[in-house]
Order: structure tokens, then C-alpha cells, then sequence
């Protein structure tokens, strides 16, 4: 008999148990599993563009042309990690509060792997999620606005070896100790919290103090009152404090005496080590 897959701690996901689990909640109206395919966002957002009611969630056990911010990549061996994106269309929510949008997706992250997995998780703004003391990135999140739809995906490293890992900043759930590392409940939680902060989101008319959003998130990001580097494209490093998060989910920096500036986006290095005390 053959196999169905070769790597026994790496057992495959299955749409139908996925489906089953979630359907009650009400938002996930359809999950899909695809045994691989180039990115799980390119593939949503064309289903996107087609008309595509929210509530989808596709998976993928391996992706072969997986994206990170900025034309980055994103690599993962086959079922060693989730690969998922979820379509939305938050028209509730007024254009200009969106960014909240993926950084909820990071909260949601980190109290699946704080509930499930056991271990402490920590978000460097906007939502990489970091474990461990030398606060390796496990997961990382890709908010892509198509038309009035946002896909939304992550990339998470569940029984990611060592070995695997594409730079020596990455870590892994498994690396990490976490409790879990059964990727079916971690989608389930994940896809349940993503589901529940939206969804009060929605409703707050995308006003993220209301809701419990942001106090929740800066819980968990260890970002503020670090003093950090931001790094974009085509503009000089800007250095900075952070000291707060605003009702678009932009990070507010103080640059200079009296001086203050919003990011919406950028690569942050945290500079400062950061105090290594669980304030949970
Ligand atoms: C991200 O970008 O962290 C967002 C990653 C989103 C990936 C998901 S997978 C499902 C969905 N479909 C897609 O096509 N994408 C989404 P960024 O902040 O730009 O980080 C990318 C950088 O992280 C890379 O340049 C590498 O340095 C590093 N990286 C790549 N793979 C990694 C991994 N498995 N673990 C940790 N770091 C990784």
C-alpha cells in the first residue's frame, strides 16, 4: 500500500473536518484544501474578482510561489506549516480604519498560539508573531486590498525544523515548544478568532478602541515605546520611538523632540532588547 503522505508528523489537513468544525460559527461559509498551488492570496483575490462572497478560506499544503511583503517571498516545506489566505469585504468598515484589518489577523495568531500551543507569542508591529527569547518570526501576515475585497494570508511555521527554516531569524511552533503542533486545531482557532474580531470590528464600524481590538493587540506588541529603525522603499531609514497605536492601526513614532510621525507600513528593527518579562 502506498502511503498518502510520507512524513507521518506532518499528517495532511482535511477540508471536510475544517468545514464541519466551523460551519455552526456561521462566518467560514466555504474552506478549501489544496494540495499545492503558487500563492493561496493570488489565488483568492482572483475569486475576489469574481464576485466571491466573504467567508472563504483556502489552504495550502504547499506553495510554490508563496508572497511576503513588498515582493518578498514567503517558503515553507510541504504540511511543516499553515499556508492560508481568507477573503473579506469589510464594507463596514470605513476605508481609512482598514488597517486594522491585518493587524487583528496577528492578534489572532498570537492568542491561538498563546491558547493552543501554550507558549508566549509577541507581535512586532504590524504583525509579524515572534516566540521564543530570541523572538524568532513564526508567522507573518499579507493584507492585499482587491477592489473592495481585502485577502488576507499567513504564513505560519508549525513543525518547521531548524534545518528548514529560510534565515536564522525564523523560528517554528515546534522549535518553540508549543503544546500543539497539530495543525487542525490551529486553523480552527485561528479561523474562529479571526472570525470573532472581525466581526466586532465590523460592528464598532471599524473603530478598534470600542471594540477591544486595540487594547487586545498592544497586549501582545512588544513594538511599543521600542526604540527602532523603520526601513521603506525608496526613502531614507527613519528612526524613531514608538509610542502608540492610532484608530487606522498606524504606528505612531516619535522622531524628534516634539516631533511626531504615522506609519502605515515599513520594516521595523527593534533596537533596544526587549524586556524579558511576559506582561500577561
Ligand atoms: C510576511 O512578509 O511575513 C508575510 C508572509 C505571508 C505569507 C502567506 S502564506 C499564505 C499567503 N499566500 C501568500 O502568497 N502569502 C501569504 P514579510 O514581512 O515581507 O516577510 C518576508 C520575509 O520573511 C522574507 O523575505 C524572508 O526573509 C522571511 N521568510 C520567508 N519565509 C519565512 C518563513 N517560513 N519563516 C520565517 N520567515 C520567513
Amino acid at each position: 500500500m502506498t502511503a498518502p503522505y510520507a512524513d507521518l508528523s506532518r499528517p495532511p489537513l482535511s477540508a471536510a473536518a475544517l468545514s464541519a468544525a466551523l460551519a455552526p460559527d456561521g462566518f467560514w461559509r466555504r474552506v478549501d484544501v489544496v494540495p499545492s498551488t503558487g500563492s493561496t492570496n493570488a489565488d483568492l483575490a482572483v475569486r475576489a474578482l469574481g464576485g466571491e462572497p466573504e467567508g472563504a478560506l483556502l489552504l495550502a499544503e504547499h506553495q510554490t510561489g508563496g508572497r511576503g511583503r513588498l515582493d518578498r517571498r514567503w517558503v515553507s516545506p510541504p504540511r511543516a506549516g499553515l499556508t492560508l489566505s481568507m477573503l473579506l469585504r469589510p464594507a463596514a468598515v470605513p476605508t481609512e480604519r482598514r488597517g486594522w484589518l491585518p493587524l487583528l489577523v496577528g492578534l489572532a495568531l498570537a492568542e491561538t498560539v498563546t491558547r493552543i500551543g501554550k507558549i508566549p507569542a509577541y507581535l512586532k508591529w504590524p504583525n509579524d508573531l515572534l516566540l521564543g527569547a530570541e523572538r524568532g518570526k513564526a508567522a507573518g501576515v499579507l493584507a492585499q486590498v482587491v477592489g473592495d475585497a481585502v485577502v488576507v494570508g499567513v504564513g505560519m511555521n508549525v513543525t518547521t525544523r531548524a534545518d528548514e527554516l529560510p534565515t536564522g531569524e525564523a523560528t517554528s511552533l515546534v522549535i518553540a515548544g508549543s503544546s500543539c503542533t497539530d495543525r487542525g486545531p490551529l486553523v480552527r482557532a485561528l479561523a474562529r478568532g479571526v472570525a470573532g474580531w472581525y466581526g466586532a470590528l465590523r460592528e464598532a464600524a471599524g473603530d478598534a478602541r470600542s471594540c477591544g481590538l486595540w487594547a487586545a493587540y498592544l497586549r501582545y506588541c512588544e513594538t511599543i515605546g521600542q526604540q527602532l529603525t523603520v526601513t521603506r522603499p525608496g526613502q531614507d531609514p527613519l528612526a524613531g520611538r514608538a509610542i502608540g497605536v492610532d484608530d487606522g492601526g498606524r504606528l505612531l513614532l516619535r522622531v524628534g523632540a516634539g516631533q511626531h510621525t504615522m506609519l502605515a507600513s515599513g520594516d521595523i528593527t527593534h533596537l533596544r532588547p526587549v524586556e524579558r518579562t511576559q506582561r500577561r
